[in-house]
């Protein structure tokens, strides 16, 4: 089958009860980006990216839409299997992983809805139909935090990831304290977040002065360099986050033992041809990892919550969804949503959403017929 259309959309999405913060961040809107493909049959597939402002990765809004311009016009008449049209994308820009995604995302949505697939098994089938999420603070005080962590202990989340960086160390040092009251003894796991913002000097005093208590560090600092240079001093695992850009870079960290497991977005690694990939290469050396994304409505959601329903269950970190902060749905029936801590799958043909497409208004760009 043949890509026919491409429409590119923007829709804004404002930040419930915002700003979220994070060390690097502070977010009170996002500006998301859709495309919708239109295949040789007349099926239609929806993909999103949606970069968390522009300081949290090499990725903003802008540039997912300008690369999506650039790529648009040479991809109507590709092949809609998604390792052809990977390879065709690549032929068209170099880079730009987040914006391929979403037409990465879009080809999976419109061939698991033209053959009456639901999008997991295409992704080789899901191990169950209730995904694990986690939740996620952002950056507050040390009470502030740990209240959070009550409520969604008993929310029944599995699993928290604290918010920490870009202010003194001793704050952050006295918030996972103050969660690990709430929290020991239950089943919840605990992620530390250092989203880039510590230095390592900061890593390192964090894992000494609680190396008490069970907490993985995810992406403690700015670098893989960073990384390396803590590896070996630190008590507590390190999962990789934004600093596992690409497929190439997934594998130097696993194949020298990097890291532990992985905080992962189905767009930063360019789809869910490429997080296929990643899941597979994480099962062969037995490294957790979340399938997430940065934020972005239900689209997004619904890629994230396929693509974790197929991880081997003993290695799923979670599944997180930027639901909780936003407003309303674009499927207003099968929209993705977060029952105490989980995440039923939509089952449905293809994502098992079908966006209403008149919130995103007029196509900014569209090319073919
Ligand atoms: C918690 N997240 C998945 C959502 C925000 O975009 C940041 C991200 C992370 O783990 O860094
Ligand atoms: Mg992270």
């Amino acid at each position: 089958m043949k890509i026919r259309e491409v429409h590119i959309y923007t829709h804004n999405l404002p930040v419930k009860n915002g700003p979220y913060t994070m060390a690097n961040a502070e977010v009170w809107a996002v500006d998301t980006t859709l495309v919708k493909l239109v295949g040789s049959d007349g099926t239609i597939g929806w993909g999103e990216t949606c970069p968390v402002g522009p300081t949290y990765s090499e990725s903003h809004a802008k540039g997912a839409q300008a690369a999506l311009m650039e790529i648009g016009k040479g991809i109507v008449g590709a092949n809609l299997w998604p390792v052809s049209l990977n390879r065709k994308m690549n032929t068209l820009l170099n880079g730009h992983n987040y914006a391929k995604a979403a037409i990465d995302i879009a080809a999976h949505d419109l061939i698991g809805k033209s053959l009456g697939i639901n999008v997991a098994d295409l992704l080789g089938g899901s191990q169950t139909d209730i995904v694990p999420s986690y939740f996620a603070t952002g950056i507050d005080n040390p009470d502030n935090i740990a209240r959070i962590a009550k409520e969604k202990l008993k929310e029944g989340y599995e699993r928290l990831q604290v918010k920490v960086g870009g202010r003194p160390v001793e704050n952050d040092i006295e918030t996972i304290r103050k969660v690990w009251e709430v929290i020991q003894g239950s089943k919840m796991k605990l992620a530390v977040d250092g989203n880039r913002g510590w230095t390592t000097r900061d890593a390192l005093r964090v894992s000494r002065e609680c190396s008490d208590i069970p907490f993985i560090l995810e992406q403690p600092c700015n670098t893989f360099q960073d990384i390396e240079k803590i590896r070996c001093q630190v008590t507590h695992g390190i999962y990789m986050d934004e600093s596992s850009v690409d497929l190439n870079t997934v594998i130097s960290a696993v194949g020298i033992g990097l890291v532990d497991g992985f905080g992962m977005k189905v767009t930063r690694i360019g789809g869910l041809q490429n997080m296929r990939t990643f899941r597979d290469i994480c099962e062969a050396r037995n490294l957790p990892h979340t399938c997430d994304d940065a934020w972005g409505g239900d689209i997004i959601a619904a890629a994230c919550t396929q693509i974790g329903s197929t991880v081997k269950p003993e290695l799923c970190e979670g599944v997180w969804l930027a639901a909780p902060y936003i407003d309303g749905h674009y499927d207003q029936k099968n929209g993705i949503k977060i029952i105490n801590g989980k995440i039923p799958r939509p089952k449905g043909p293809g994502l098992g959403v079908f966006p209403d497409e008149s919130i995103f208004g007029a196509p900014i760009e569209s090319f073919g017929d």
